[in-house]
C-alpha cells in the first residue's frame, strides 16, 4: 500500500503527465525554480533539477536528497539520477536524442544561458507553457491552500486584541508572523504589510515605526505557506470611529469584491473579471483611486498567473486559485483593500476566507 506521501507525489506525477503531452520529440523541458520542482514533483528540495521529455522523466538531484527522494519518485516511473550540475543533463541528452532543450528564460541566469548554448543545444522559452499548465491546482494542492489560509485567518483573529494604542506597525506584522508559525506555517509567504493611518493609501507600505493613534485606518495584508503552497488576505479595519467618507468607500470597495465574487465563473475572460469590480467603483465615483489589478494567482508562488487585470489574458477556470482584492488609495489621507484567496468551483467563487469582509471597528 502506498503512503500518504508516495500517493501525493503520485499525483503531482499526473500533473508532469498532462504537461508531457505537449512536449514535442526530441525536447527536453528543464525544471530548475525550487517552486516549479515542488509543483511538478510534490518532492520538496533546495536543489536538482527536473527533466521532462516526451513519455520519460528525470529528476537529477545530489547525495543530500537522493535517497529520499529516490524512494518518492522512482516508483512514479521518474528516474532520478544522483548528481550536480549539468554533466547528467548532457548526458540524458545524448541517451534520449534530444537535441532542443526548453527552459524558463524568465528563471534562467545569463551564466546558465551560456553553459546550454555552448553545449549546442537549441534552446526554446517555455516559461508560459510553464505558467500556464501551473495555473490548474490539484486537490491535493488545493488542501494545502486551504490550510495556509486557515493559518492566517485564525493568526489574525488572534491578533485583534493587540491591536491598541500606542502599538507600532513592525510589532503587529512580528506578532502576526510569529503566530502564523505556531499555527503551522513554515513562515510569511510575502513580508507582511502593515499599514496605519495615512500609510495605508500606499498599496504596498513598509511595515515601520509608525505608532496607532486613536481613528485611524489599520490595514493588514499577509499570508502564509503551508506545505509549499501559498495563502494571501487583506483585511482594513478601523481604530476608533471613521468619518462618513471612509465608510462610504469601504462599502464600495467591499461592494466591488462581492459583485467580482458573484459574477466570475467557469470561463470568464480575465480582464472581464476586473471589470466587475472596477464598475461597481466606477459608480461610486472613486475608479481612479483603484490604481492596481483586481487579481493574481496564487499558489507556490504568492504571486503567479493569471493576472486578473485590464490587461489580464485568458479565462479563469475551475480549480483555479487567486486573490479577489479591490482596493482604493488616497494620498495623505487612507487606503482601503479587501483581499480573499478563492478558488473557482463547479463555475462558483469559493472563499478560503470565512473571516467577515464587513468594516470592524476596534476600540
Ligand atoms: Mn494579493
Amino acid at each position: 500500500m502506498l503512503g500518504r506521501e508516495a500517493l501525493r507525489a503520485l499525483k503531482s506525477q499526473r500533473k508532469a503527465q498532462k504537461f508531457k503531452a505537449m512536449i514535442n520529440e526530441k525536447e527536453l523541458y528543464l525544471i530548475t525554480d525550487e517552486k516549479q520542482r515542488l509543483y511538478y514533483t510534490g518532492y520538496q528540495s533546495t536543489d536538482g533539477y527536473l527533466l521532462l521529455g516526451r513519455g520519460f522523466s528525470y529528476f537529477v538531484i545530489d547525495s543530500r536528497y537522493f535517497h529520499a527522494a529516490n524512494k518518492l519518485l522512482s516508483k512514479k516511473g521518474v528516474n532520478v539520477i544522483l548528481g550536480s550540475g549539468y554533466s547528467a543533463l548532457k548526458d540524458i541528452m545524448y541517451k534520449t536524442g534530444c537535441d532542443t532543450l526548453g527552459i524558463d528564460f524568465t528563471k534562467t541566469s545569463l551564466h546558465e544561458y551560456k553553459i546550454f548554448e555552448e553545449a549546442g543545444y537549441k534552446l526554446k522559452d517555455i516559461s508560459k507553457e510553464i505558467a500556464d499548465a501551473m495555473r490548474v491546482k490539484s486537490p491535493a494542492d488545493l488542501r494545502k491552500i486551504k490550510k495556509a489560509c486557515k493559518i492566517a485567518q485564525t493568526a489574525l483573529k488572534q491578533l485583534l486584541p493587540e491591536i491598541k494604542e500606542g502599538v507600532r506597525e513592525r510589532e503587529l506584522a512580528a506578532s502576526l508572523e510569529y503566530k502564523m508559525k505556531m499555527l503551522g506555517a513554515s513562515g510569511p509567504s510575502f513580508e507582511t504589510i502593515v499599514a496605519f493611518g495615512a500609510n495605508a493609501a500606499i498599496p504596498h507600505h513598509v511595515t515601520g515605526e509608525t505608532i496607532l493613534k486613536k481613528n485611524m485606518p489599520v490595514l493588514i495584508d499577509f499570508g502564509c505557506v503551508y506545505e509549499g503552497y501559498c495563502s494571501d488576505m487583506t483585511r482594513t479595519f478601523f481604530y476608533g470611529k471613521p468619518d462618513k467618507e471612509f465608510t462610504r468607500c469601504y462599502n464600495a470597495v467591499l461592494k466591488a469584491h462581492e459583485e467580482a465574487a458573484k459574477n466570475i465563473t467557469d470561463g470568464t475572460d480575465c480582464a472581464v473579471a476586473d471589470s466587475y469590480a472596477r464598475k461597481v467603483l466606477e459608480d461610486a465615483g472613486i475608479q481612479d483611486h483603484f490604481t492596481h489589478s483586481l487579481g493574481h494567482g496564487i499558489g507556490v508562488y504568492i504571486h503567479e498567473s493569471p493576472a486578473l487585470s485590464p490587461r489580464g489574458q485568458g479565462e479563469l477556470k475551475n480549480s483555479m486559485v487567486f486573490s479577489i482584492e479591490p482596493g482604493v488609495y488616497f494620498d495623505d489621507k487612507f487606503g482601503i483593500r479587501i483581499e480573499d484567496t478563492v478558488t473557482l468551483e463547479n463555475g462558483k467563487v469559493k472563499s478560503f476566507m470565512t473571516y467577515t469582509k464587513k468594516l470592524v471597528k476596534l476600540k
